[in-house]
């Protein structure tokens, strides 16, 4: 695998190939790469500036009308090209392309691929919301806070942590879907140890466990 820098957005790539928007820090680019580094696969890296607001120009909002990181252009040997933004679904769309093994993802025919479609529909509607909006409220100063949405938000953060811990508690082998790491794990950790409130250890044991154990991978560096 080599993560080729692009400089700029005029540079030419030679088909086939991959390109990743991404911006400094982003946990949701941070999936996506981690899954094209387990994969071996070879792509470009394109930062953005957000301190010039790049993810709001033009040419970008042409990528990605909603302004944001990661996009991911993958255009193949015939020169057909996909544009496709939203970190759950450029992580299903590379899996169901290049893991053809599924080594980190479910096929279609495989049962375990609804149960990696429910959680990662839980995860997207309910889970990460709350996350964001916890983040959101906590960075302002207290006075600033809006308690009815942080304590909506923690509440909810509570019960998610809660449903997380069964399902590895029931799976008991360390990984959210299936008896090896997924697309379901990737997608999910950053945003579970995002923030400055993280989750109380010893009520959620094996979310705990399950942190340590992808934390030792080094996949999010
Ligand atoms: N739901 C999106 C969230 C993407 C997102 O919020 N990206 C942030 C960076 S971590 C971004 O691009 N923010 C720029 C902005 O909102 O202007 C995903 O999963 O890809």
């Amino acid at each position: 695998m080599v993560c080729h820098i692009v400089n700029s957005k005029e540079e030419k790539l030679e088909a086939p190939y991959l390109k990743l928007y991404s911006a400094g820090a982003s946990p949701f680019a941070k999936k996506v790469k981690a899954l094209l580094n387990l994969l071996k696969l070879d792509y470009h890296l394109l930062n953005l500036d957000f301190s010039k607001k790049e993810q709001k120009e033009p040419w970008f909002l042409e990528i990605n009308p909603r302004g944001k990181v990661p996009v991911l252009e993958h255009v193949d040997s015939n020169g057909n090209k996909v544009v496709i933004s939203e970190s759950l679904a450029i992580l299903n769309y590379i899996a169901n392309k290049f893991d053809t093994k599924r080594e980190f993802s479910f096929s279609f025919d495989d049962p375990l691929y609804y149960d990696a479609l429910e959680w990662s529909i839980y995860y997207v509607s309910t889970f990460e919301p709350a996350k964001v909006q916890q983040f959101i409220q906590l960075k302002q100063p207290v006075e600033e806070q809006n308690r009815q949405i942080l304590e909506k938000a923690n509440a909810t953060l509570d019960d998610s942590f809660g449903f997380l811990e069964a399902k590895l508690k029931k799976n008991n082998n360390g990984f959210l879907v299936g008896d090896h790491l997924s697309i379901v794990d990737l997608f999910a950790y950053p945003c579970v140890v995002f923030g400055s409130v993280t989750f109380d250890s010893e009520k959620f044991p094996f979310v705990k466990a399950w942190t340590e154990k992808l934390d030792s991978l080094k996949l999010f560096e």
